[in-house]
């Protein structure tokens, strides 16, 4: 039986990691990040895809056509979730659950970064562990889906 499918999606910048910015961001690469989160969606019974992009409605094409083919999805929308009405009516409009995560912690960085439009829209955020955000977020789905009931949503 193929395992079913899990979606992560990184937005704008995120292509960036690893090169500059170390001290917000850590030292990891997209790509490590992306290896790390496919190796524990494998160990958690998922196949994870990872797409990034810096386009808007590239995101939006994305979640939307993603009910048909995958069962969850981990997103960072990047600076996306402090203005992106269009990414959150897109969130709200699948069906299949969405953690949002975040490598800082954006409550305690610049106030225009601590509100999340995004989030309204997701089931839950993890934000400021790094890396391990990710991971946690790709847990998170994870469990999500195995016991639904879990979710107060
Ligand atoms: O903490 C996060 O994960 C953010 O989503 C990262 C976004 C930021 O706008 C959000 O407020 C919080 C920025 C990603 C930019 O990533 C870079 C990485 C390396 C170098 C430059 C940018």
């Amino acid at each position: 039986m193929p395992k079913p499918k899990l979606l992560l999606l990184h937005g704008p910048n995120l292509n960036m990691l690893g090169m500059r910015e170390p001290s917000i961001y850590g030292s990891a690469t997209m790509a490590q990040i992306d290896q790390c989160c496919q190796q524990l969606a494998s160990e958690l019974g998922y196949n994870l895809s990872c797409r990034q992009s810096n386009h808007e409605g590239q995101l939006v094409d994305w979640l939307q056509a993603a009910a048909g083919e995958f069962v969850g999805i981990v997103i960072n929308p990047g600076a996306y979730s402090h203005s992106s009405i269009a990414l959150l009516d897109a969130i709200r409009a699948i069906t299949i659950p969405v953690v949002e995560v975040h490598l800082s912690n954006i409550h305690a960085r610049e106030a225009f970064r601590s509100h999340s439009v995004t989030a309204a829209g997701v089931v839950g955020l993890i934000s400021g562990f790094g890396a391990d955000s990710y991971l946690l977020g790709v847990r998170a789905v994870a469990q999500l889906l195995a016991d639904p009931l879990s979710s107060s949503s």
